[in-house]
């Protein structure tokens, strides 16, 4: 009789538990990149500006600039006429204004190199660069380009694909 409680009690407690921590389930990964700026707006980024991710992976854009609105928009020619420099196979993405604390999720699925900028700061070499995957991964589709769509700056803005990789991500002030 106690034997046969206990029993009840210890299956009870596993039944709760499984029900009680969804959370131990694995999750899809997320990574975060923020947007940032300086009080008085002389100087605006995306934190990391270069980051390495597997497919599958959900980029979390949040605004964290209290002074400014920003965008996240890959390049591409369904967006504002722009270049293509994210995969084929990828589908085109704009966050549109972000508000202070507000943001945008995107899931990367296409390997290879998806780059993008905030619309009213590109100029000011507001852009960012994120590595699905690795050279050799089917589908894989490398940097685009360099064409006359973009400034010398803003070119030269955009991390080395070599250095995302080997380092995960890169800040503002890893660039040279
Ligand atoms: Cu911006």
């Amino acid at each position: 009789m106690m034997a046969a409680r206990r029993q009840f009690l210890m299956l009870g407690g596993g039944v709760f538990a499984t029900l009680g921590f969804p959370q131990l389930l694995p999750a899809a990964p997320v990574e975060t990149v923020e947007m940032k700026g300086t009080a008085r707006g002389e100087s605006v980024w995306f934190a990391p500006m270069g980051l390495a991710i597997a497919a599958g992976t959900t980029v979390r854009f949040v605004n964290h600039d209290p002074g400014n609105s920003h965008t996240a928009t890959a390049y591409h020619p369904a967006l504002f006429d722009r270049a293509r420099r994210i995969p084929a196979a990828a589908r085109p993405w704009d966050s549109d204004f972000l508000l202070p604390d507000e943001s945008f999720s995107v899931t990367f699925e296409a390997p290879g190199v998806h780059d993008f900028y905030c619309l009213p700061h590109e100029a000011a070499g507001m852009v960012g660069r994120i590595v699905v995957g690795q050279p050799g991964d089917p589908g894989w589709e490398g940097a685009a380009p360099d064409g006359d769509d973009l400034d010398p700056e803003v070119r030269a803005a955009f991390p080395p694909v070599e250095a995302i990789l080997a380092r995960g991500r890169i800040l503002r002030g890893d660039m040279p």
